[in-house]
């Protein structure tokens, strides 16, 4: 890992959080002693990049968009947010227009005010994402919470409660609109997946065999979950992502990204996520 930044960092009896003020991205939750997120040794955590790992904040657009000249992903995960308040257990960062590189500004000439929120419990950890239009015209938004989870062994690990519901497959990209529906209880990972869940009204979702017990995701206004795991080529080819690295971790992603979000002047959305350790 390159130099550091600036960190924030929670503790609540034996659990802990690190927040780095670059893109308010989360990059370590311990409980009882045990990573639960995974970040590249390769990542590059001095403000250069995007951090490879952790719970990279996607905002104002997931992915590319043709209508858009902002990199993969928007800006959110490349700005310096600041921390505006702190106790033991949470954190509020703020981002504001002057957060964010004047390159990537340039290109998103909108005035937005985004809230993320981190706190802290035993065996739990919540993020919460809060966007605000204080500017007098509507803009749109998609965004997501990238989480990258830590698990010990890939072969084992198995994605629960994505059953019945429609995907866009990235990886296998269908002929015309028809989507494929999840047809398996449990999703694994024994290849390249890049999968977005569209519509999941399950709002939570189990990560089985992590190799340190189960982890749950649930979800509140985030209608969509991307699964993502890049494999032997894709590792390969990052940079600041390890060689081996894909076979300790797996992204489960919750956004709202398959529909654009008109948000009106002086109005606010709201999405979070609380991952629980449920069994050890
Ligand atoms: O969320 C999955 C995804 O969009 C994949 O398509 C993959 O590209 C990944 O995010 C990582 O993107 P990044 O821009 O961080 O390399």
């Amino acid at each position: 890992m390159t130099g550091k930044g600036d960190t924030v960092t929670l503790t609540i009896g034996t659990s802990t959080a690190e927040i780095y003020l670059f893109g308010a991205t989360l990059t370590s939750w311990k409980t009882d002693g045990v990573e639960r997120i995974f970040v590249s040794e390769t990542a590059h955590l001095d403000g250069s990049k995007a951090i490879r790992g952790g719970i990279p904040l996607v905002f104002p657009h997931f992915g590319t968009v043709a209508t858009s000249k902002l990199p993969q992903h928007g800006f959110a995960r490349n700005s310096s947010w600041e921390c505006v308040k702190k106790t033991e257990s949470t954190a509020e960062f703020h981002l504001k227009p002057d957060g964010v590189p004047t390159k990537l500004r340039e290109l998103w000439p909108h005035d937005f005010h985004l809230i993320y929120t981190v706190t802290l419990a035993a065996n739990t950890l919540k993020t919460s994402l809060t966007i605000n239009n204080p500017s007098q015209e509507a803009w749109d938004f998609t965004t997501l919470l990238h989480t990258y989870f830590a698990v010990k062994d890939i072969s084992r690990v198995k994605v629960a409660g994505l059953k019945g519901y429609a995907f866009l497959d990235k990886v296998n990209p269908p002929e015309g609109d028809a989507k494929p529906e999840e047809s398996r209880e449990h999703v694994n990972v024994a290849g390249e997946v890049d999968r977005v869940y569209e519509a999941v009204s399950n709002n939570k979702i189990t990560i089985l065999e992590t190799g340190s017990g189960d982890v749950e995701v649930h979800k509140s206004h985030f209608p969509d979950v991307v699964v993502w795991n890049p494999w032997i080529e894709k590792a390969k080819a990052m940079a600041d992502f390890g060689d081996e690295d894909y076979r300790k971790m797996i992204c489960v992603e919750v956004g709202s990204v398959t529909d654009f979000i008109s948000l009106a002047p002086g109005k606010t959305w709201e999405g979070s996520q609380t991952l629980v350790v449920a069994r050890l």
